[in-house]
């Protein structure tokens, strides 16, 4: 990445400003499009709460041997699909919020993802 930034600097020129650009961009644009990864593992949500900014992908997977899990949103009632050992399930958060979830099969695992601004 250096080395390649170094060259663009040297080369000059329109197409250096235009490169320096999209460079200057390229770390926002990873931040916008970031994805979370949350375990199911040994009855739990790992990590149990996560803060992300909107517009960021949680993304669950479900690392048992043989436990199926999914991910229930008590306030939207709305339950993924049933993840089976290997299997994952992903949503985008856009609005602001605090999203208290547990597991459809397993009430007992509760988690909760903090969306702000
Ligand atoms: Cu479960």
């Amino acid at each position: 990445m250096s080395r390649g930034a170094a060259r663009i600097a040297v080369s000059g020129g329109w197409r250096g400003a235009a490169a320096a650009l999209l460079l200057a961009a390229a770390p926002g644009l990873a931040l916008a499009q970031a994805t979370v990864e949350v375990k199911m593992e040994d009855y739990k949500f790992i990590p149990a709460e996560v803060k992300i900014k909107r517009g960021t992908t949680v993304k669950w997977t479900n690392t048992e041997r043989r436990t199926s899990h999914s991910v229930v949103f008590i306030v939207e009632k709305f339950e993924s699909d049933r993840l089976f050992p290997g299997e994952s399930y992903q949503r985008k958060f856009d609005k602001p919020g605090t999203y208290a979830y547990t597991c459809g099969p397993h009430p007992e695992m509760k988690a909760v993802i903090i969306v702000t601004e």
